[in-house]
């Protein structure tokens, strides 16, 4: 099983400023905790980061038929990008949306997600410990189909 995990823009800055906000795990902390959960559970991993609304847009298509499931977390194009939505509809990957935030706690802004219609579930507010529990929903779901 596959599973590809994508962070967007700025998420490669983690721990670097706001920790009250995002904690204190570096984005290569989070690589490595995503890495180890993988080998633990079995399930072969792609990381990917990017500042770019085209370049995930692209990372997602070439996704399509090659990965099992997809553990998004899209920075702050969740609340901006139709580009986004639409290329996870077009491959039509499981997918779980993650936000280390609780952001539907946060400004209003942030409360509006177009990535979520894309996706069957979505983790907000766990912190980082968010992508391992995605990736776990993403393993039942995959073995359930
Ligand atoms: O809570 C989340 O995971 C977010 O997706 C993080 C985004 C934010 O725009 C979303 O509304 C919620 C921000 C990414 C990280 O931004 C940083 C800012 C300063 C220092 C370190 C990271």
């Amino acid at each position: 099983m596959k599973i590809l995990v994508i962070n967007g823009p700025n998420l490669n800055m983690l721990g670097i400023r706001e920790p009250d906000i995002y904690g204190r795990t570096t984005y290569a902390d989070l690589c490595g905790l995503i890495e180890n959960h993988a080998a633990e559970t079995g399930v072969q991993v792609e990381l990917y980061q990017s500042n770019h609304e085209g370049d995930l847009v692209d990372k997602i298509q070439q996704a399509y038929e090659k990965t099992d499931g997809i553990v998004i977390n899209p920075g702050a194009y969740t609340h901006t990008s139709v580009a986004i939505l639409d290329a996870l509809k077009a491959v039509a990957i499981p997918a779980v949306e993650v936000h280390i935030s609780e952001v539907d706690k946060r400004e209003e802004f942030r409360q509006i997600s177009y990535v979520r219609l894309a996706c069957f579930a979505t983790i907000s507010g766990r912190g980082v410990n968010g992508y391992l529990e995605a990736m776990d929903l993403l393993r039942e779901r995959i073995h359930e189909s």
